[in-house]
C-alpha cells in the first residue's frame, strides 16, 4: 500500500478518514474488523519527538561538517525542515513550559530552569498541548523528557514512562568519574561508557514509544517521546566515540576578541572565564566536540529505530511527527559553553514536520519561526478548537508553502527583558539596561561583528523592535513546594 500521496491536500486528507476508507489509509488492515479504527473522524494522531539540547549540528542543517545523522536526516526528507528555528528560551525548563503552554515566558515570567513553571498565574490553569488533546477525546501518553526534570506534569498525560513521577529512566555511569579530567565539573563531563545501547535511558524511551506504535489504539493518540541526549553528561557507548577521532575534529571556528563589542549583560552570560578557560586548560576541546557529536549519533540511532518501527505501524499514514530540540548549544563559540545566552548557537535549534497530505517531501523553510508556533501548528493539523490566548501562530501556510509571506521575526528571551530577535537577515539583541547588539547574518552568520551602534541600521533596529513584547512580568518565585 502507498503512503498517502503528498500531492494531496488536507481536505482530501480529512475526507478520506472521514469515509471510513481506513482500510486504505493503514497497511495490512485490510479487515476492517480489525483495524484501529478512529473514534474521531479527521483527527490524526500525533509522534511528538523531542530532542533535548540538540544545536544545528545535524547533517540536513549543515551546523557541523563531521556530523553522521542519517536518521534525522532521512526524517527531514519526508516533510518541511525549519531552517531558522529557534526556542523562546535559551534553557530546558522555559524554553519546554513555553513550547507546551504556547505562552512566552515575558507573559509567564517562566524565565530560568528553577521556576515552578505551574506557580506562574498565566500557566497555572494553562492546558497544555496534550491536555488539549485529550480534552478533544484523544489518549496522551508520554516517555523520556518532555518537560524539564524537576517539573513533570501528571495533568499533562494520562500514562508515562517510567513513571508520572519521574520522567526520565536512568543512565548508567562511568567508574572513575570525571573522564575529562576538570575537578568539580559536576554533569560537565564527557567519555566512553562500556554498555550496549540497550542500557541507555534514551534507548529504553525508544522500546517503550515503539511498543505504543505496536499497540492498537481506539481512539486517536498524542505519543510523546522525550530523549535526553545529547544533555550532559557525554556518556555514551564507546562506538559513537570512535565514529569521531578527536585528532580528526573541526572545531567551531571563534574569535578571540568576539566579546568585545559585546556589552556587559551579554559578557557576563558567556562567562569566559569560566567553562571555556576550564576546557582550554585541560585540553579538552576536542574530546568535548567529540563528546558532543558522539551524543547526537546516538540519539539520532534512537530516532531511526523509532521511525522504522513507525513505519511498520498502522498509524504510519494517518499521524503528524514533529521533531524539535528545546534550544541549540554553544561549544566555545563567543568562549562560551552550553545554552544561556541569545547569540545563535544558543537560540537556534531543530523543527521538522511531517504531515501527510499536508507537506511535501524534502521541502525547507528559512522563515523565522519558534517553538511557541507548535501549539497552534498542531491545533490546525489536527482540527482541535483555537485557543485564541496562544502568543505564537500557525506553521500552516508554511507547511503547505514554505516560501509563504510570514512577517514575524523569531523572539527569545533569556532572564527579564533581555531579548533577542531573528529575521531571516538579522539578529537584533535588546538586553534589560538597554544596550544593544546586531549582526548581519547576510556577510556575518557567526555574529562577530555588532553592528548596533552604526546609525545605518537605525530603521532596521526600529522594525525589529517593536516585535518585543510589552509586557515582562517578574520572575515567578522559587518558592519550595512539600511533596
Ligand atoms: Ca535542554
Ligand atoms: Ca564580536
Amino acid at each position: 500500500m502507498n503512503r498517502i500521496s503528498g500531492a494531496m491536500n488536507r481536505r482530501d486528507f480529512l475526507k478520506l478518514t472521514a469515509a471510513g476508507t481506513a482500510a486504505f489509509l493503514l497497511p495490512g488492515c485490510a479487515d476492517a474488523s480489525q483495524r484501529p479504527a478512529s473514534k474521531l473522524p479527521g483527527h490524526p494522531n500525533v509522534l511528538f519527538i523531542a530532542i533535548d539540547d540538540l544545536n544545528d549540528w545535524i547533517g540536513c542543517l549543515g551546523g557541523h561538517p563531521d556530523v553522521k545523522t542519517p536518521n534525522l536526516d532521512r526524517l527531514a526528507q519526508r516533510g518541511v525542515l525549519f531552517t531558522n528555528a529557534h526556542c523562546s528560551a535559551p534553557a530546558c525548563n522555559p524554553s519546554r513550559a513555553s513550547l507546551m503552554t504556547g505562552i512566552l515566558p515575558s507573559t509567564s515570567g517562566v524565565y530560568h530552569n528553577p521556576d515552578p513553571w505551574r506557580k506562574s498565574p498565566a500557566l497555572r490553569n494553562a492546558a497544555t498541548i496534550p491536555q488539549h488533546f485529550m480534552a478533544h477525546g484523544y489518549t496522551a501518553v508520554g516517555g523520556g523528557k518532555i518537560y524539564h526534570g524537576g517539573f513533570p506534569d501528571p495533568p499533562s498525560w494520562q500514562d508515562y514512562f517510567p513513571s508520572q513521577k519521574k520522567n526520565k529512566p536512568d543512565d548508567p555511569m562511568p567508574p572513575n568519574r570525571p573522564l575529562n579530567g576538570i575537578p568539580k565539573t559536576a554533569h560537565f563531563d564527557w567519555g566512553p561508557v562500556n554498555v550496549p545501547d540497550g542500557e541507555m535511558g534514551d534507548s529504553q524511551v525508544a522500546d517503550w514509544a515503539i511498543k505504543q506504535l505496536q499497540k492498537r489504539h481506539d481512539k486517536p493518540f498524542f505519543l510523546g517521546c522525550g530523549f535526553f541526549r545529547p544533555h550532559l553528561p557525554w556518556y555514551v557507548p564507546t562506538k559513537y566515540f570512535d565514529m569521531y577521532p578527536p585528532d580528526k575534529v573541526t572545531l567551531p571556528n571563534i574569535n578571540e576578541n568576539d566579546l568585545d563589542d559585546v556589552p556587559p549583560i551579554g559578557k557576563k552570560m558567556a562567562r569566559p572565564d569560566r567553562d571555556h578557560k576550564k576546557v582550554i586548560e585541560h585540553k579538552q576541546w576536542r574530546k568535548a566536540v567529540q563528546g558532543y557529536l558522539a551524543s547526537i549519533s546516538f540519539v539520532d540511532t534512537c530516532v531511526g529505530r523509532l521511525i522504522d518501527a513507525f513505519d511498520k505501524s498502522p498509524y504510519a499514514d494517518n499521524t503528524m511527527i514533529i521533531l524539535w530540540s528545546d534550544h541549540g548549544w554553544h561549544l566555545g563559540e563567543k568562549l562560551h559553553w552550553r545554552k544561556f545566552s541569545l547569540w545563535e548557537e544558543a537560540t537556534h535549534n531543530v523543527l521538522m514536520v511531517i504531515a501527510p497530505g499536508i507537506t511535501k517531501p524534502s521541502r525547507r523553510c528559512s522563515r523565522p519561526v519558534t517553538m511557541l508556533d507548535i501549539y497552534p501548528t498542531l491545533i490546525e493539523l489536527c482540527g482541535l478548537t483555537a485557543k485564541p490566548e496562544l502568543e505564537g501562530r500557525s506553521l500552516l501556510p508554511l507547511l503547505k508553502n514554505p516560501k509563504a509571506k510570514w512577517d514575524r521575526p523569531a523572539l527569545t528571551t533569556h532572564g527579564r527583558n533581555n531579548h533577542s530577535l531573528r529575521s531571516e537577515r538579522f539578529r537584533y539583541i535588546r538586553y534589560s539596561d538597554g544596550t544593544e547588539e546586531l549582526y548581519d547574518h547576510r556577510n556575518d552568520e557567526l555574529e562577530w561583528n555588532n553592528l548596533a551602534d552604526n546609525p545605518k541600521y537605525n530603521r532596521i533596529k526600529k522594525q525589529l523592535t517593536k516585535w518585543l513584547p510589552k509586557t515582562n512580568v517578574p520572575d515567578v518565585p522559587r518558592t519550595k513546594t512539600k511533596k
